[in-house]
Formats: structure tokens, sequence, C-alpha cells
């Protein structure tokens, strides 16, 4: 049967927002998970992903999880260790021990960062390219892919990653008009991953049909996925504040863009 009660974790945040806002549509019952209070969600859990008995009791009779909490950004590796590394396994641990059987993990294009952006009229980045992370918070994701891969293998527990892309309501760069997954496809796709049947671990790209695409969407729509949108609407305003990409920069040259040098090239 189709998931119907979905823990949410990391509910407070951008993309958590967004989604506590479009999941319900599609009928599902969402719970709330996060570190930092959410205003008018009294029955929002308010935990860290350290805490495991809290963990034990939110994951208690959902039939699937989608796992945003995290830092998103780069932090130091101590910091990243243990929100998102311990984190992520004390979720999948927690998950385990009260039988779930579905989850769906954020990762991000920075798993595999350091990748090229593809020349153009070059294939488009496939779903099976190694592991490049541009940044510890890269790293963290990589290693929750893997941790995904292994509670499958081992334990049964399906999952589908879903490298996000850049997920806001607009696109606020150049870069980000190749990897936008605007909110509405956010919500197609986080469905489609709730539905598909027989998932294993899954990989996709999270993206909306972009016209300067930088990673194919395969996997995606093999799992049921029809992204609507196309960040071109916003491409000249953004490429006449902005200009166009240049290829020697580092920042530019590589998927992660601005996570590529050392330190990070904030804001992006
Ligand atoms: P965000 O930083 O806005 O939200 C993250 C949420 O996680 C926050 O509400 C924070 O309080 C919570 N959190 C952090 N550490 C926690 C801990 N130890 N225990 C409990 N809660 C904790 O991030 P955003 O943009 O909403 O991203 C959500 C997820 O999607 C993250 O895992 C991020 O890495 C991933 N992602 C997001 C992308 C985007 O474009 N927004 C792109 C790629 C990946
Ligand atoms: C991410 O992984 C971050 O969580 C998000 O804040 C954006 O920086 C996004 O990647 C991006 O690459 O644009």
């Amino acid at each position: 049967p189709a998931p119907r009660t979905v823990l949410l974790t990391g509910a407070a945040g951008g993309v958590g927002t967004l989604m506590r806002g479009l999941l319900p549509a599609y009928g599902y019952t969402l719970r709330l998970f996060d570190a930092t209070p959410i205003d008018g969600e009294p029955g929002a859990v308010t935990a860290d992903l350290a805490d495991k008995e809290a963990l034990r009791e939110a994951v208690r009779g959902v039939d699937a999880v989608i796992h945003l909490a995290g830092i998103s950004l780069e932090a130091p590796f101590d910091k990243i260790l243990r929100a998102n590394i311990e984190g992520t396994y004390n979720l999948y641990e927690a998950a385990r021990a009260e039988g779930v059987r579905r989850m769906i993990f954020a990762s991000s294009n920075h798993a595999i960062g350091f990748t090229p952006v593809p020349a153009e009229g070059a294939p488009l980045i496939p779903v099976g390219a190694p592991h490049r992370p541009d940044t510890f918070y890269g790293l963290s994701k990589a290693f929750g892919e893997d941790l995904a891969q292994l509670y499958w293998d081992l334990h049964g527990i399906e999952t589908v990653s879903v490298r996000i892309g850049s997920c806001f309501m607009e696109p606020t760069s150049v870069r980000m008009l190749s990897i936008w997954l605007s909110p509405g496809d956010g919500a197609r796709l986080f469905h489609a991953a709730l539905t598909a049947e027989d998932v294993g671990h899954t990989v996709v790209h999270g993206s909306s049909a972009n016209t300067r695409l930088w990673w194919d969407l395969d996997s995606a729509r093999a799992i049921g996925y029809e992204p609507r949108d196309d960040s071109e609407q916003y491409a000249q305003k953004l490429v006449a504040d902005q200009g166009e990409l240049d290829p020697s920069r580092p920042d530019h040259a590589h998927l992660g863009g601005p996570f590529c040098t050392d330190p990070p090239q904030w804001p992006y």
C-alpha cells in the first residue's frame, strides 16, 4: 500500500517549509521533526538527530521518512560529523528498529560536486557518476547515499536518495538555472519517491526540466517523476545581471559551483 503517514525531518528549514505546504495535497499526513521549533505546529517534535529516543518515538508507526534535517552548507568537520553523518545513522537505526520500510534521503549535487559541467552538446552527467564531494558537507551526502545502500542490502529498507540541485522559490544565480528544482517539482519528485514500487536503493537527480540542465533525470523519470517546470523563464534577468558562466573559473566549471573553492565562495 502507498505510504500515508510520513515523518518529515528538517521540517523547519527551507525545503521542509515548502514541502509542509505542498505534500498534504497528495494525501499525506505529515509528522514534523526539527531541532528548531516550528511556529503554529504544536504537534511537531522538537529534538536533535543526536537524540536516539526521540528518533525512535518519531518514526514509530510512520509508513515512510523524508530526511531533510542536517547542516545544509559547508561547516567544520566535527559539526558535519554529528548532524549529518551520525544523525543520519541514528535515524536509519531508529527506522530499522521500528520497522519503517521506505526512506527518502535528501542528498545533494555536492556529493558529486567536483564533476565537470558538461560541455555544450556533450552527454549529461549520469546518475552513476562517481562520488566527487566538494566539501565535508558533500562528503556527508556521499556517506548518506552509501548508508542507504547498506540498509537496503543488509536490512531490506528501501531508499530513494534525491540529489537535490537548488530547491528554492526561484533560482538566484546563473548556475542555478542548470540545477533548479522548483518547489512544485520537488513535491512531485518526493511523491514519486514515496510511491514507486521496488526502488531498492535508487539515486535520482533532483531538478526541474531545465533548458540548461547539466545532469540527466533518467532514474527520476523511471520512478514516475514528471517535471513540469523550467528555470529558463528566469534566465534573461540573471544573465543580464551576472553574465554567462566562465568555464575557466573553478567555481563555474564544476557542478558544485562555489562550493568547489577553498573557502567556498559565498554567496552563490
Ligand atoms: P535548511 O538549513 O534550511 O534546513 C535544515 C533543517 O535541519 C533546519 O530546520 C535545521 O534546524 C534542521 N537541523 C539541522 N541540524 C539538525 C539536527 N542535528 N537535528 C535536528 N534538526 C536539525 O536546509 P534546506 O535548504 O531546507 O535543505 C534541506 C535538506 O536538503 C538538507 O539536508 C540539505 O542538505 C538538502 N539539500 C538542499 C538543497 C537546497 O537547494 N535547498 C540542495 C541540496 C540538498
Ligand atoms: C545544497 O546542497 C545546499 O543545501 C543549498 O543551500 C544550495 O547551496 C544548493 O546545494 C546549491 O548547490 O545551490
